[in-house]
């Protein structure tokens, strides 16, 4: 569908539901807001096997690192190395110290992330009313910042849409709703309470790496799909943090209007919903198979990148 057969976002979400202003006209961290000292406590008291996982994608992964079309992977340069004192002009230190040195030049969003609240918008504002002026040059409202000042621990859940559906990846532009999610949960025996940070499970990057270029053909991932009744879902759970193992945590085009990403308005402009994408899900949901245990203490903190809309970030998972 063209831009312009698809409906504006400002007319598809005129009716949408809205959190701006509830946690204060200065608010930055949205639905973070509702993971306070009781859901933390409550978190921790999961923790019982002692087993941990790290849901961070290798950046640099010599077999590649999928973004989303249009950026770039992460480029790892060495700047000093045991050769860097092979010549006559090394740099010499007292003792002989040699050592190693290197540098990233990467997208925020380029791997596994959190994205800031101030990252999508239409309308001319974003998060909590801000003018999407002041993103120019950078965010100076919504960023990375607040969020990754804050950190984000609460009891999560995974939903394993892919094994729900009895796939090994969920397929380009597959859609699921709420009532899945709710399905999926049944199904693994696991309650979905009030604030829980939900970790979906697609498997989809899979496809990355078995197709290579043609993985970026007709691009359009699998995921959630826009409806009133799922936003008033999120809204009524008051779900703080959605993390996916996609490149964009929904499906990329809404095949009932066409429009790109409009959940990262209806849940994170609008509703301060936190968006985590690109995770590692592979060793946890296959341990979640194994012992049946889909409920768990999860704790994320992104980098502090002052103006950034985004972060990389290595969320630990502790059953
Ligand atoms: C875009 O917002 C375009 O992508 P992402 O949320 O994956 O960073």
């Amino acid at each position: 569908m063209t831009e312009s057969a698809s409906p504006d976002l400002t007319e598809l979400l005129k009716d949408s539901p809205s959190n701006w202003g509830k946690w204060g006209d200065d608010d930055e961290v949205g639905g973070l807001n509702y993971l306070g000292p009781e859901q933390v406590i409550a978190a921790a008291g999961l923790i019982r096997s002692g087993k941990v996982f790290t849901l961070q994608r290798l950046i640099g992964d010599p077999k590649g690192d999928p973004v989303w079309p249009g950026r770039t992977p992460a480029e790892r340069t060495q700047i000093l190395d045991e050769s860097s004192w092979d010549g006559e002009d090394a740099p010499a230190f007292p003792g002989g110290l040699h050592y190693a040195d290197d540098k990233i030049n990467a997208f925020l969003q380029g791997s596994t992330q959190y994205d800031a609240l101030g990252h999508v918008w239409y309308g001319g504002q974003i998060w909590n009313g801000y003018d999407a002026r002041t993103t120019v040059g950078g965010l100076d409202k919504a960023s990375i910042e607040p969020i990754a000042e804050r950190g984000v621990v609460g009891r999560a859940v995974l939903l394993d849409m892919a094994r729900f559906r009895g796939k090994p990846t969920l397929e380009s532009a597959e859609t699921y709703t709420h009532e899945d999610l709710v399905a999926c949960a049944e199904s693994q025996g696991v309650e979905l309470r009030k604030r829980d940070i939900l970790i979906i499970r697609t498997n989809y990057l899979q496809l990355f790496f078995d197709l290579g270029d043609k993985f970026y053909e007709g691009f359009c991932e699998p995921g959630l799909v826009y409806s009133p009744e799922l936003v008033q879902w999120f809204q009524d759970m008051e779900i703080p943090n959605l993390v996916t193992d996609t490149i964009a945590n929904e499906v990329t085009f809404d095949p009932n209007n066409g429009v790109a990403l409009v959940l990262h308005n209806a849940l994170m402009r609008n509703l301060g919903v936190t968006l985590t994408e690109i995770a590692d899900l592979e060793k946890l949901a296959s341990d979640c198979a194994e012992d049946g245990v889909y409920e768990f203490f999860y704790a994320a903190a992104p980098l502090k990148v002052a103006l950034g809309s985004g972060s990389p970030v290595n969320p630990l998972v502790i059953k």
